[in-house]
């Protein structure tokens, strides 16, 4: 019997029309904007990977901070037998967690990446074999159901990227989320921390200019899935902080007035000289909201930890 399994929920060419409907939407309204799902092909990921190392991007290096200093608290407050991860990717900060779960039986990865999956999947097995890993293949941002499963389950949404949910998707969000726990699970999320505009700001525009070629690389993503023919020269990386909606927006200017042919949508786009397309929104947070954003939807909160320096912060939640 293998410990593994693959559960697609998300159809082959869902990727495609996704894409094609988000360009043809967010590039005919005013103003413009892309979803920032957009970022991750390969050479996307590549790019993020290198911002988790940037030294002014701390939002990696401070939540596993808190993931090693607490992971036994984690395990010890909710006894999880089952560990659903959405968003998995390579499922790297989950080992501090999967080796303190000492009751753990079955780890379930859901990801829009099958090949991460697999990836993970190999060598999670290769170091954890008797681990039971039902991997899905789902858009955690679209409704899904979790194979039945061993309980209590502790559902974990790490990194922060429920910051890139506005939010009336992440009031969506967290009531799916809800919807898949029972009473007596968990749910840990990662959040970053409302801050000083400065260090925000750099988090986002690097001096080496690794977030810019990663906010650039959506342009590439449409010319080659879409045959467009964005100039990834002519528009310039923006990152500002928001206050009065407290997040982080990344958007690319033109820097010319231009139009850009976007063939597989029969459509050409005009732009500009410095018209900006919002690409991101980072959300920060405070304690209070997540608290009542979390209560909003029936979870209790009853941990909060940070890093040292109050950057970023895990917060555990019961059902
Ligand atoms: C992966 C969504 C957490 O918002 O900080 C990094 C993505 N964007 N630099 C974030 C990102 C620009 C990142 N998340």
């Amino acid at each position: 019997m293998s410990p593994f399994r693959m559960t697609r929920t998300l159809p082959e060419d869902a990727t495609d029309a996704a894409l094609r409907a988000d360009v043809q939407h967010g590039l005919t309204t005013s103003p413009k904007t892309l979803p920032p799902k957009w970022f991750y092909d390969a050479r996307g990921s590549e790019l993020f990977d290198e911002i988790t190392q940037l030294p002014e991007y701390y939002p990696t290096r401070a939540e596993r901070e808190i993931l090693i200093a607490r992971a036994h608290e984690i395990a010890a407050a909710t006894g999880a037998r089952t560990l659903v991860e959405l968003g998995s990717g390579s499922s790297d900060k989950t080992r501090h967690l999967l080796d303190a779960l000492t009751d753990l039986t079955t780890y379930v990865p859901v990801d829009v990446s099958e090949s991460a999956l697999r990836g993970a999947a190999d060598t999670l097995l290769a170091e954890r074999p008797g681990l039971d890993i039902h991997a899905m293949v789902a858009d955690f941002t679209a409704a899904f159901d979790l194979p039945r499963t061993p309980g209590p389950r502790l559902v974990a949404f790490l990194g922060g990227t429920v910051g890139n949910l506005l939010p009336e998707e992440r009031a969506a969000f967290l009531t799916a989320v809800r919807g898949l726990l029972a009473p007596g699970d968990f749910f840990l999320l990662g959040t970053d921390l409302v801050k000083d505009e400065a260090t925000l700001v750099a988090a986002y525009d690097d001096a080496a200019g690794v977030t810019a070629a990663f906010n650039k690389n959506v342009l590439t993503v449409m010319d080659r899935e879409l045959g467009a023919d964005f100039r990834p020269d002519a528009f310039e990386h923006v990152a500002v902080w928001n206050a009065e909606c407290e997040w982080i927006e990344m958007r690319l200017r033109s820097t010319t007035a231009q139009t850009v042919k976007i063939p597989a949508l029969g459509l050409a786009v005009d732009f500009a000289a410095g018209e900006e397309v919002r690409t991101e929104v980072s959300a920060k947070f405070r304690q209070e909201g997540v608290k009542a954003e979390l209560h909003d939807v029936g979870l209790e909160l009853v941990h909060w930890w940070t890093d040292a320096e109050g950057r970023f912060a895990l917060s555990l939640s019961r059902a």
